[in-house]
């Protein structure tokens, strides 16, 4: 392998470390060894040199003033954010007697690791962390804060996280962005659908609670109510029934289920739908006809349906819908939720489970860190945080800050930033950029595997994940050689899993001379799908095994408020998640936190555009301007960007969502929540809480 770090000069290839489905391709320029610019490999086949304008603005970023140097021990009060400089020797001192000392004390699980997706790479996403923690027998973390009630959704349906090729979607004649705000989010799956309509005249719909950038691109917007998406589909699925719009083969051939759905949605008449989900009899009648009728059509199940309640079966219904009119057989026909089936890795050797000697070692869900941390029985005394922002991007936001103010807690941060997180930490640990190590990057949404290189010396004093966890095994006395390996060796060993047979043909060294390789994809059918019948279930019974309904099947959100407002607090357009927040630059781009509401609900409330607005519910309250218009409809209230704390300023809109799960894979429901609207008074201060 070519070392590019000495060479300090240059162009490098690259890849978006973020946690994104693009996973762009991209081009490093380095002067004098250090990145000067950060561009779009044009050569990529999928993202083709278009990047977004967040990572071409990466280097503000990476050379930030505020960017961690060194290793810190906190001085002042938890969360005050008073830090004094040490040694990483120190560092990793302190942390192994505290945990050795507690572990005697109070056992191995009362240490909690906390990561999510950063940095999508997966030697420092999953691998290394993983080893340590099964080794230590500290408690699992279940990462559900993303898209896990979706996933088991779309596997009771479909089997695995398996969709179609993204590239053929230009073929495709008609496509549905639903809950998907892919002009901020998927960007080249817009790009995709653009080329679909030039050259095949497709039709492009958007689904959506908020006419955001994506529903504007539309050449259809379908308004609808937070929560009700499965109702809509459902009576979707009734019209094509009726009116015989049904690929009858494909449903006999490839499905199980097809006489009970049918009689099934019956109950699902237009209006009763249209009574649901705010969607006008006719226009359910146009959209199931259009659907009914197009071909190839496509359908990019997105992340925003599945962050409630109901999220699981929002996915499992909509995944019923490409079987009806035998979308799956034909090349841009069908759906993508996710294609991370595609790309699977071995993570049994990359995470080593086998290390955890005790097999019923507790599991905490990420979303419920505030209660977990709370947890007077069995309590976390510490926490590692790594990749993630908790104290920001977790449901129930206070309660999370509350519980990592507790004195007794044991807080190690490891982070490229003094995050809202790492302010409340005894150690802090600076990390490494994606640039400056080595790591393999598997799309959730392209067929490509990626390889990053290290194309920069690690800034200052940090360290990558992986070099963390090596250190921190050999402080703790840990000689397994499988500590020792180096990257390299890991990401040879695991870039595929045994058993994936799209990745089967290809080397570890093809990878390293390419940097991307293609899986090679089969269509789904003809085939047999990982489901226990081998067919898309339109009818589970595995489903029922486990508690669900067996079909498809509307469930209502739930109120336990009282409260007025629907509240959808969304990512944006320039931050990702709260990655972003704290850059100027990128602060500059987003302006300023707005809620956007219906002008029936303004009027009635008193308020003007541009005014600052209160909203508040039993666990927090921000204050954010007042964006009026037709974007939502009456009830609902939006906001977009995952803020950071900012003097004098209110804005941390995890405070107001809910930290209940969803009805499947202890999902997130940060959208079924619900609050109170008013105009705020100036006079009111913005400190208290
Ligand atoms: N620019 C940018 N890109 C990102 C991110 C980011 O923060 N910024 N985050 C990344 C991550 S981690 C993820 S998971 C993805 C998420 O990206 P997306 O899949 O786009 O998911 P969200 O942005 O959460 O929500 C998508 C849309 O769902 C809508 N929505 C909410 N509730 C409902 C509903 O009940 N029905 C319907 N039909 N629509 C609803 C929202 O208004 C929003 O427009 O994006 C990734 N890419
Ligand atoms: N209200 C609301 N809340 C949400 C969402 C929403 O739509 N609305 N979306 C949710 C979703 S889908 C997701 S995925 C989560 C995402 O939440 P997080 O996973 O917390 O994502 P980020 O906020 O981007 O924070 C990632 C952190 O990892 C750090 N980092 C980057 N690379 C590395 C590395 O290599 N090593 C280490 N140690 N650190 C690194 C970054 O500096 C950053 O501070 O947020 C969730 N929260
Ligand atoms: S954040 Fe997404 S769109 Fe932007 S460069 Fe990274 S992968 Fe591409
Ligand atoms: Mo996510």
């Amino acid at each position: 392998m070519t070392d590019f770090v000495k060479q300090t000069t240059g162009v490098f290839p690259s890849v978006c470390s973020l946690d994104c489905p693009d996973q762009c391709g991209l081009l490093l320029h380095k002067e004098n060894g250090r990145i000067v610019k950060v561009e779009g490999d044009p050569n990529h086949p999928v993202t083709k040199g278009n990047i977004c304008n967040k990572v071409r603005h990466m280097t503000e970023r990476i050379y930030h003033r505020d960017r961690l140097r060194y290793p810190l021990k906190r001085i002042g009060a938890k969360g005050e954010g008073k830090f004094t400089r040490i040694s990483w020797e120190e560092a990793v001192d302190t942390i192994a007697s505290r945990w050795k000392k507690q572990i005697k004390e109070y056992g191995s699980e009362s240490i909690l690791p906390y990561s999510f997706y950063g940095n999508m790479g997966r030697l420092n996403a999953e691998g290394m962390d993983r080893r340590f923690f099964h080794r230590l027998g500290a408690s699992k973390l279940d990462r559900t804060i993303c898209a896990s009630a979706g996933s088991i959704g779309y596997k009771y349906t479909m089997g695995d996280s398996l969709g179609i090729d993204p590239e053929d979607t230009i073929h495709s004649k008609l496509i549905i962005f639903w809950g998907i705000n892919a002009v901020s989010t998927n960007m080249h799956q817009v790009a995709l659908a653009q080329q679909a309509r030039k050259q095949n005249g497709a039709k492009i719909i958007v689904i959506d609670v908020h006419k955001n950038q994506t529903g504007r691109f539309a050449d259809w917007f379908i308004p609808i109510k937070p929560g009700t998406d499965s109702a809509l589909a459902l009576g979707i699925i009734n019209i094509l029934f009726a009116e015989d719009m049904i690929d009858h083969d494909f449903l006999d051939t490839y499905t199980i289920g097809k006489d009970e759905l049918r009689q099934h949605v019956l109950q699902y008449d237009a209006q009763s739908v249209a009574e649901i989900t705010g969607v006008p009899v006719n226009d359910i009648y146009k959209l199931a006809r259009m659907y009914g009728k197009a071909s190839p059509s496509f359908i990019r199940i997105g992340n925003g349906p599945q962050h409630h309640d109901n999220g699981g079966m929002f996915v499992r219904t909509i995944s019923c819908l490409p079987a009806l009119t035998g979308q799956w057989l034909l090349k841009g026909g069908g759906a993508i939720k996710g294609n991370s089936g595609y790309l699977a890795s071995d993570t049994d050797y990359l995470q080593r489970a086998d290390l955890l000697k005790n097999k019923s070692t507790r599991i905490i869900n990420m979303n419920l860190l505030g209660e977990a941390l709370h947890d007077v029985t069995q309590p976390v005394k510490s926490l590692f945080v790594y990749s993630c922002n908790p104290a920001v991007v977790a449901p129930n936001a206070n309660k999370v800050r509350e519980g990592l103010k507790r004195e007794d807690l044991f807080l190690v941060v490891h982070d490229l930033f003094l995050t809202e997180t790492a302010k409340f930490a005894d150690i802090v640990l600076p990390a490494t950029s994606s640039y400056e190590n080595m790591d393999f990057y598997t799309s959730y949404w392209h067929q490509y595997i990626q390889l990053q290189q290290s194309i920069i010396e690690p800034y200052n004093e940090s360290k990558s994940n992986v070099d963390v966890f090596r250190l921190l095994a050999n402080v703790m006395g840990f000689k397994e050689e499988l500590f020792q390996e180096s990257e390299a060796e890991m990401a040879a060993h695991s870039f595929k899993h045994p058993n994936n047979v799209y990745l089967e043909h290809f080397t570890f060294e093809e990878l390293v001379e390419h940097h991307y390789l293609k899986a090679k994809i089969k269509p789904l059918f003809p085939g047999h799908l990982p489901t226990p019948s081998g067919k898309i279930e339109l009818y589970s019974e595995k489903m029922q095994e486990d508690g669900f309904p067996a079909l498809p099947t509307y469930v209502p959100l739930k109120d336990d408020s009282g409260l007025p407002f629907l509240y959808v607090p969304a990512p944006n357009h320039n931050y990702l998640n709260s990655t972003f927040s704290n850059i100027e630059k990128h602060q500059k781009m987003e302006k300023e936190a707005k809620l956007y509401m219906n002008h029936q609900d303004a009027l009635y409330l008193g308020i003007k555009a541009g005014e600052m607005v209160r909203i508040w519910n039993k666990q927090g309250e921000c204050v954010l301007k007042a964006e009026i218009g037709e974007s939502v409809l009456p009830g609902v209230v939006v906001s977009q960007g995952i803020w950071a704390d900012q003097e004098g300023k209110k804005q941390l809109i995890n405070a107001l969502t809910p930290d209940r799960l969803s009805d499947m894979g202890g999902g997130a429901t940060f959208f079924s929540g619900r609050v109170a609207v008013q105009r705020w008074q100036r006079s009111e201060s913005l400190n208290k809480e």
